[in-house]
C-alpha cells in the first residue's frame, strides 16, 4: 500500500494541487467559438473516470482465469483491491488479509507489491483519453478528469438536434427517463461522450469504468461513484446540494483531507453542513481567507478549477515500506533493488534526471506519518548520461551516491530502525530541449 508512486495515494496534497483556487475562465477557452461567448462555468462538462477494481481489472487481463474466482490483491498483510466476485463475498478495499480469508477463505491472493503492470496501464487510459480531448487531468493511478466543454459546444453547433438527446447511464436523484435532457442539453451531450470513452477504454484496452458527468471536477468526482461497477452517473445542477448533504461528514467533501478535517473538527465542525454555516470570519482566523472560501465553496459543492493537463511528471520515483530495517547491508541491498528497476524506468522515459533524492522514515511509535527525511544531490552529466543511454554501470555510481546520503541521516555506528526508503530521480531533462522545455508526455506515455 505504501510503496506508492507519487501519485497513488489519494492523499490530501494532491487534492489539494487539484482543486486548489484558480481563475474560472482558464479552463474554458472558448478560442475556437469566437463569435460566441465563451461557455459559462455553469456550462462546463466535466468527466471523472474511475476504473473499477483498478490493480484487480489489470491482474485479470494477465490471467483470465482470476475472472471468475474471489481475487484479492496483496500489499503487505492488507488487501489494497479486491474483484467484485470478492467484494460480493463481503471482501473490502483495505481490508486485512485476515479479515479476507475469514469472510472468503476461497480468496485467491495475487501480490501487488510491483506496480509496474499497474502504471503501465494507468498510463494508456490516460494516453487514450487524451486522443480524444486534450484537457485530460490524472488524479491517482486509475482517475482521469476530462473537461469535455469544448467538444459538446462543437455538437450543440454542428448537430443541434443533438440538444434533445436523452441521457445515458443514470442521473442522480432521478428515474433517468424522467430528466428532461433538454433542459440540460450539455450534460446529457456529456453522459454520451462519457459512454463512449468509456466503450474505447473498453474495447482498446479491455477494462471498465465508471464516469461522473456534471459541470465540476468536485462533483463529478462525487457522482461517479453512485452506481458501481461499469455505470455512469450524472448530476443536474438542481441536485447538487442534495449530493452535499448526503456526504456522511467533511471528510467525505474531495479536497478535505485528513489534517484539514482535524483541525476543522476542533472547532466543532463535523457534517457538510456545519462547514456550510460555520461563521466565514471564524474559518478565516484558522485557514486564512483563500482555504476558508474555498472550504466554504467546497461545502457549498462550488469548484471552479480548472482541468488541468497533466503533463509527464516532474520526477520518477520508487519505494518500499517494511516493520524494521536495521542494518547497513540490509539498506544497500534494498537501495540496490529500488534503484535497478527505478534507472530502468529512467531510461525508458529518456529524460535525463539531474538530481537524485534519497527519503527515509524512521520507526516512530507517535508520529507514524510524517517522519520522512530527505537528503539530494546533483547527478553529474556523465553519470546522468549513462541513465539516459542504457549503460549498465550507472547503476554502481548511483548506489553508492545513495549511501553517501544515507550516511548523511544515519549514524550507522548507532543503532538505527527504518520503516521506509524512497528513492527518486527529479529535475528531469529532455535530451532534445535540455535548453529548458519539460519532459514531453508522448515520450514519457511511450515507456508503456
Ligand atoms: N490503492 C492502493 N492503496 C490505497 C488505495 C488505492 O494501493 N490506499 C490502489 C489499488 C486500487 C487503485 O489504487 O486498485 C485504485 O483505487 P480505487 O480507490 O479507485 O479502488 P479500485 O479501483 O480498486 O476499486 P473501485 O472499483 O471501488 O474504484
Ligand atoms: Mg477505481
Ligand atoms: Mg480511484
Amino acid at each position: 500500500m505504501e510503496n506508492s508512486d507519487e501519485e497513488v495515494d489519494e492523499d490530501e496534497t494532491e487534492w489539494r494541487s487539484s482543486f486548489t483556487d484558480s481563475e474560472v475562465t482558464a479552463s474554458v477557452s472558448g478560442s475556437t467559438f469566437s463569435k460566441t461567448p465563451p461557455p459559462t462555468p455553469a456550462q462546463r462538462v466535466i468527466l471523472h473516470l474511475d476504473l473499477d477494481c483498478f490493480y484487480a481489472q489489470v491482474e485479470m487481463i494477465r490471467n483470465p482465469a482470476l475472472r471468475s474466482v474471489p481475487l484479492g490483491i496483496q500489499q503487505k498483510y492488507i488487501i489494497v483491491t479486491c474483484n467484485y466476485v470478492a467484494r460480493e463475498h463481503g471482501v473490502t478495499k483495505l481490508m486485512s488479509v485476515t479479515d479476507a480469508k475469514e469472510k472468503c477463505p476461497q480468496l485467491v491472493l495475487v501480490k501487488g507489491e510491483d506496480l509496474t503492470h499497474y502504471r503501465e496501464m494507468s498510463y494508456k487510459v490516460t494516453e487514450l483519453l487524451m486522443s480524444s480531448c486534450p484537457l485530460v487531468e490524472r488524479l491517482g493511478f486509475d482517475e482521469n478528469f476530462v473537461d469535455v466543454t469544448e467538444m459538446v459546444e462543437k455538437r450543440l453547433k454542428e448537430t443541434p438536434e443533438s440538444s434533445s438527446c436523452s441521457f445515458k447511464g443514470h442521473v442522480y436523484n432521478r428515474l433517468s427517463a424522467d430528466a428532461k435532457a433538454g433542459d440540460h442539453p450539455r450534460l446529457a451531450l456529456g453522459s454520451h461522450i462519457a459512454a463512449e470513452l468509456r466503450e474505447a477504454i473498453n474495447s482498446r484496452l479491455g477494462l471498465t469504468g465508471c464516469a461522473g458527468i456534471a459541470t465540476s471536477k468536485l462533483l463529478a468526482k462525487l457522482v461517479s461513484g453512485s452506481f458501481k461497477p461499469n455505470q455512469q452517473t450524472t448530476l443536474l445542477s438542481e441536485d447538487i446540494s442534495e449530493i452535499m448533504s448526503s456526504l456522511s461528514g467533511i471528510r467525505k467533501v474531495p479536497g478535505v483531507g485528513h489534517q484539514t478535517a482535524k483541525r476543522l473538527q476542533a472547532l466543532g465542525v463535523v457534517s457538510v453542513q456545519d462547514l456550510q454555516l460555520f461563521p466565514l470570519a471564524d474559518l478565516v482566523k484558522e485557514f486564512g481567507a483563500s482555504s476558508a472560501q474555498r472550504l466554504r465553496n467546497l461545502a457549498l459543492g462550488r469548484d471552479d478549477t480548472p482541468v488541468t493537463p497533466t503533463g509527464a511528471p516532474q520526477s520518477l520515483s520508487d519505494e518500499d515500506s517494511f516493520k524494521k530495517m536495521s542494518s547497513t547491508k540490509d539498506v544497500l541491498q534494498k537501495i540496490q533493488d529500488l534503484l535497478s528497476s527505478l534507472v530502468d524506468r529512467m531510461h525508458k522515459d529518456g529524460r535525463q534526471p539531474q538530481t537524485f533524492r534519497l527519503t527515509i522514515r524512521r520507526y516512530s511509535a507517535t508520529n507514524k506519518w510524517f517522519s520522512r527525511e530527505s537528503r539530494q544531490c546533483p547527478i553529474p552529466n556523465h553519470i546522468g548520461h549513462k541513465i539516459t543511454s542504457g549503460s549498465g554501470d550507472a547503476l554502481v555510481q548511483l548506489v553508492s551516491m545513495a549511501m553517501k546520503l544515507f550516511h548523511k541521516m544515519v549514524d550507522s555506528n548507532t543503532a538505527f530502525h527504518l520503516t521506509l526508503i524512497n528513492v527518486c530521480f527529479a529535475n528531469l531533462q529532455s535530451r532534445a530541449a535540455s535548453a529548458g522545455s519539460k519532459g514531453s508526455i508522448t515520450s514519457f506515455f511511450k515507456q508503456g
